[in-house]
C-alpha cells in the first residue's frame, strides 16, 4: 500500500485542532525519526530525543535561535502510539500567527503536510485498529447528538469489528466442513451438513445487523422537521421552545417570520434540523410571497411536518384544506396550539400543546421520535450500522450465501458453489479491511479531516 499521497515512511505533520484562535492548539506529528525530527527545532533539544514514550518534555519552539512558542511535547514511541509509529504531539498557544509559524517551520524541516485521515490511515496500516473502528473515527467526530457520539464510540471499541469477526468465524467454519466434504469420500467420514440449515443463523446474523443501518444513519446523519401553518399560529414560539432560547422573533403581528431560520437541535438523541418557516397565507407583499415559496420547498423536503393550528381558531377553512391536501401523508403532526388561552378541547388527531407555557412539549417530541423510527427497528445496547460501505459488503456477502444455497439447490458440484461461500467471506474481510484495493482505502481516508 505504498502510494505518493499516503506514503507512510513520510514524516507528517497537521494542525489536529480547528484553525481558529483558542487557548491551546494540537499539532500532531507522525513517522520514523518523527522525535529526532521534532528535537530539531526544540529547545530542549536533547530531552526530547531521550524522553520515554507516553511522557511530555517542556520547552520552545525555535527557528534561528528565535522561540517561535512555549510548547508541550507528549512524545509517543512505536508502536504505543495513536499511529503505531513514533509521534509527537505539540500543545501550543491557540494562535493563528503563532500555528502558522510552527507549522511552515515544520513544512521546511523534513515534514509534509498530512493528507486528510492519514493519521488514522497509519493506525490501519500498522493494525492499531481495523477499517470498521476507523471509520468509527470519523463518525465520532461528526456526531450530531450524544446518542450518535456514543453509538459512534461503541464502534470504535470494535463492536462492529466483532460482530464481523463472529460472522467469519462461522463462515470459516461452514468452509472448513465443506472441505471435509470435498476431501474425504463418504464412507470414511461423517459428512457435516453444509447445507441451508447451516447458512440460516449466519444469514439471521447478517440481517439483523443490516436491520440496525437505517436507524443508525437516522443518528448520524439526522432528519429534517418543520414548523409549518397560518401566521400568528405560533411556529417561532415553539422554535424558540425547541431550542430553549429566543431565537426566532415573536410578535401578534401576523406574517412576522418571511424567511425561514434554521437549528440544529436534538430530540430524544437523534439530531433535528428544524425549521421555523413564513406562515402560509395569501399574501401580496413579494418579500413574503416569495418566503411562503420557500417555506413550500421546506415543507416538501421535510422528513417531519408540524402542522401548527391556532385553537383559538378553531378549524379554519386553510387548515381544513391543508389537511385535505396532506391526507395521505404519514409526515404531518398537527398541532392545537394556545391550550392554555382557550377553551376548545383538541380535535382526535392534534396534539394539544402551549408554546408559551411548554404544556405538551413531551408529548410532542415523543410523536416526532415515533414518526422517525416508525417502520424500523430499533436496536437496543447493540452494534449500530452506519457505514453505507459497510451495509454494502454486508449484502453482498448475504447475497453471496444466498447464490451458494441456490447452487446447491440446483445440484451444482460442491466444489463450485462452494466459490460464492469464499466470495462471501472475501466481501466480510473487506468490511474489517483485510482484503481492501488501495483505491477504495484511498477513497475512505480521504473523507477525513486533516489532523486526524
Ligand atoms: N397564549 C399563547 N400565545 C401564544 C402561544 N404561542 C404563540 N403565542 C402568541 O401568538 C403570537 C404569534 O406567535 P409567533 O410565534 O410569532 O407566530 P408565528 O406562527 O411564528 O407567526 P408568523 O411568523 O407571523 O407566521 C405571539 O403574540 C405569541 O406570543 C401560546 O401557546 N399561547
Ligand atoms: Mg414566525
Amino acid at each position: 500500500m505504498k502510494d505518493v499521497k499516503y506514503d507512510p515512511d513520510d514524516l507528517i505533520a497537521a494542525l489536529a485542532t480547528p484553525w481558529a484562535e483558542s487557548a491551546l492548539a494540537v499539532i500532531r506529528t507522525s513517522g520514523p525519526e518523527c522525535i529526532n525530527a521534532v528535537a530539531d527545532i526544540f529547545s530542549a533539544n536533547n530531552k526530547l530525543k531521550k524522553a520515554e514514550g507516553n511522557t511530555i518534555v517542556y520547552g520552545h519552539i525555535v527557528s534561528d535561535n528565535e522561540k517561535l512558542d512555549e510548547v508541550m511535547a507528549a512524545v509517543y514511541r512505536a508502536p504505543k502510539s495513536y499511529t503505531g509509529q513514533d509521534s509527537v504531539e505539540l500543545f501550543v498557544h491557540g494562535s493563528l500567527p503563532g500555528m502558522k509559524k510552527i507549522l511552515e517551520l515544520l513544512y521546511r524541516s523534513g515534514f509534509r503536510e498530512a493528507s486528510p485521515g492519514e493519521f488514522t490511515f497509519r493506525a490501519f496500516l500498522n493494525q492499531k485498529m481495523d477499517l470498521t473502528r476507523a471509520e468509527a473515527v470519523q463518525e465520532i467526530i461528526s456526531a450530531k447528538s450524544r446518542q450518535a457520539q456514543s453509538l459512534a464510540l461503541n464502534r470504535l471499541s470494535g463492536s462492529i469489528e466483532n460482530s464481523i469477526n463472529s460472522i467469519k468465524s462461522d463462515m470459516t467454519d461452514l468452509l472448513a466442513s465443506v472441505e471435509i466434504q470435498l476431501d474425504y469420500p463418504e464412507d470414511e467420514v461423517e459428512m457435516p451438513d453444509v447445507t441451508a440449515s447451516e447458512t440460516k443463523p449466519i444469514e439471521e446474523k447478517m440481517n439483523r445487523l443490516l436491520s440496525t443501518y437505517q436507524a443508525g444513519k437516522i443518528y448520524q446523519e439526522g432528519v429534517r422537521v418543520v414548523l409549518a401553518g397560518k401566521t400568528n399560529a405560533g411556529k417561532s414560539s415553539l422554535f424558540n421552545l425547541f431550542l430553549k432560547e429566543d431565537r426566532s422573533i415573536v410578535s401578534d403581528i401576523h406574517g412576522t417570520t418571511r424567511d425561514y431560520l434554521e437549528s440544529w437541535i436534538s430530540i430524544g438523541g437523534i439530531p433535528v434540523r428544524l425549521f421555523d418557516t413564513a406562515g402560509l397565507r395569501e399574501a401580496e407583499h413579494p418579500i413574503e410571497v416569495e418566503g411562503i415559496r420557500r417555506s413550500n420547498e421546506i415543507i416538501d423536503g421535510a422528513h417531519v411536518i408540524l402542522y401548527l393550528a391556532d385553537a383559538q381558531e378553531g378549524i379554519t377553512a386553510d387548515l381544513k384544506a391543508f389537511m385535505e391536501q396532506y391526507r395521505e401523508d404519514r409526515r404531518c403532526v398537527y398541532i392545537w396550539n394556545k391550550i392554555d388561552k382557550s377553551i376548545v378541547s383538541a380535535p382526535d388527531e392534534f396534539i394539544p400543546l402551549s408554546a408559551l407555557t411548554g404544556e405538551g412539549f413531551s408529548i410532542l417530541e415523543e410523536t416526532i421520535r415515533d414518526i422517525v423510527f416508525r417502520d424500523q427497528y430499533v436496536p437496543h445496547n447493540e452494534p449500530v450500522l452506519d457505514s453505507m460501505r459497510q451495509k454494502k459488503l454486508l449484502e453482498a456477502a448475504r447475497d453471496s450465501i444466498d447464490k451458494y444455497n441456490q447452487a446447491l439447490k440446483d445440484g451444482m458440484p460442491m466444489d463450485m458453489a462452494a466459490v460464492d461461500l469464499t466470495d462471501a467471506l472475501n466481501s466480510l474481510g473487506e468490511i474489517t479491511g483485510e482484503v481492501t484495493s488501495a483505491e477504495v482505502l484511498e477513497r475512505m481516508f480521504s473523507n477525513f479531516c486533516v489532523g486526524k
